[in-house]
C-alpha cells in the first residue's frame, strides 16, 4: 500500500486523498489569497522564517489576516514535515480569505482563513538544464503593474504568471521573461533574472515590480561576500542580449543557467563560469540556512 501523504488543513492533519475545500472559499472563487513555495534539504526548511515572513507580508497587502501566529505557522510547517518523513520536500503553503458568499466582499469570510500546508517530494529540474543551460524567450503578456496589485505579493492570482508561462510554451520553451509596462525587465513567470557583465551581477531593482525572491536575496548575498558587485537597477532586454552571463532563480530552480533569449545567444551560448561559482555556493548555503527538522 502506497503510503498516505498528510497534509495540514486549518489546525488538523487530513490524508492529502480527502483533504478538500469548500466551494464557496474565495481562494477558489477569486484567488483571494496568498502562498509560498518553500524547499527542504537533508533536513533544513531552507530559510523557512524568511518565507513565512513573506507570506505575512504579502497577507498584510491584501488585507488578510492569518488566524495563526508566524510561530505556530512554522511549528505547522515542521510537524507536516516530520509527518511525513521528509527530509528533502518541496513545501507549498497556502492562505485563502476562508468561506465566504458568492460575491467580492472579503468580510463574508467573517476573517476565517484557510490554511494548507502541503509537502511532498521534491521533483528535480533535468540535469541538462543545468550542463546546457536554458533556452528562454521574452513572453507577450505584460508582467502586473505594481499600481494594480504588486508583484511582491505572491498572491494566489497567479494568472499574469500563467499567461506569461502559456507564451512560453507556446514558444516551445521552458521559461519567458516578462516585462514591465514600460519595457524594463522585470522578473520571468516563476523566478528572477540575472545577468553578469564585466565581473558584475546585475538585476531588475525590486521597486519596478517583481516577486522579491528568496533565491535572489541568497545570490545577491552570497555575491556580495564573494566580492562581486551587485547592482540592482532598471534595464531592458538589450542588457541581457549583451550579457557575459545570464541565469535565472527561484526555490525549484535554485541557479539556473541560460544560453538563449529571444533566439540571441548569449556570449558564448554555454553557461557561465561565475554562474557556476554562485551556484556552488548557494548549494552550501541551503543546508546551513534554515530551521533543522
Ligand atoms: N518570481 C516569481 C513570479 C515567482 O513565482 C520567484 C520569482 C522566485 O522566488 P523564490 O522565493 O522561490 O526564490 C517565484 C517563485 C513553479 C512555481 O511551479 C514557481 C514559483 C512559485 C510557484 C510555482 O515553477 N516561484
Amino acid at each position: 500500500m502506497a503510503k498516505k501523504n498528510m497534509v495540514y488543513l486549518n489546525g488538523k492533519f487530513v490524508d492529502s486523498k480527502k483533504a478538500s475545500v469548500s466551494i464557496f472559499d474565495h481562494g477558489l472563487l477569486y484567488g483571494d489569497g496568498v502562498f509560498e513555495g518553500i524547499r527542504a534539504y537533508d533536513g533544513i526548511v531552507f530559510k523557512l522564517k524568511e518565507h513565512i515572513k513573506r507570506l505575512y507580508e504579502s497577507a498584510a497587502s491584501i488585507r488578510l489576516n492569518i488566524s495563526i501566529s508566524p510561530k505556530d505557522m512554522i511549528s505547522a510547517v515542521v510537524t507536516t514535515l516530520r509527518k511525513n518523513n521528509l527530509k528533502d520536500a518541496y513545501i507549498r503553503l497556502i492562505v485563502t480569505r476562508g468561506i465566504g458568499d458568492l460575491g467580492l466582499d472579503p468580510r463574508k469570510c467573517k476573517g476565517k482563513s484557510s490554511i494548507i500546508i502541503i509537502t511532498d517530494k521534491i521533483v528535480l529540474y533535468p540535469k541538462a538544464f543545468y550542463e546546457n543551460g536554458l533556452n528562454i524567450i521574452t513572453a507577450k503578456t505584460r508582467r502586473n503593474s505594481p499600481t494594480a496589485i504588486h508583484p511582491k505579493v505572491k498572491s494566489l492570482n497567479y494568472l499574469n504568471n500563467i499567461l506569461g508561462k502559456i507564451d512560453a510554451i507556446d514558444a516551445g520553451v521552458n521559461e519567458a521573461i516578462m516585462l514591465t509596462d514600460a519595457g524594463y525587465v522585470s522578473e520571468c513567470t516563476g523566478d528572477n533574472i540575472f545577468i553578469i557583465k564585466k565581473g558584475k551581477l546585475i538585476t531588475p531593482i525590486a521597486s519596478i515590480g517583481l516577486l522579491e525572491g528568496i533565491t535572489r536575496d541568497t545570490v545577491m548575498r552570497i555575491a556580495s561576500k564573494l566580492g562581486i558587485e551587485v547592482i540592482e537597477k532598471k534595464f531592458k532586454l538589450n542588457e541581457i542580449y549583451k550579457a557575459d552571463e545570464c541565469f535565472l532563480t527561484g526555490t525549484a530552480a535554485e541557479l539556473i543557467p541560460v544560453v538563449k533569449v529571444d533566439k540571441k545567444i548569449i556570449n558564448t551560448g554555454k553557461p557561465g563560469p561565475i554562474t557556476a561559482v554562485l551556484l556552488h555556493y548557494f548549494r552550501k548555503a541551503t543546508v546551513r540556512e534554515g530551521v533543522k527538522l
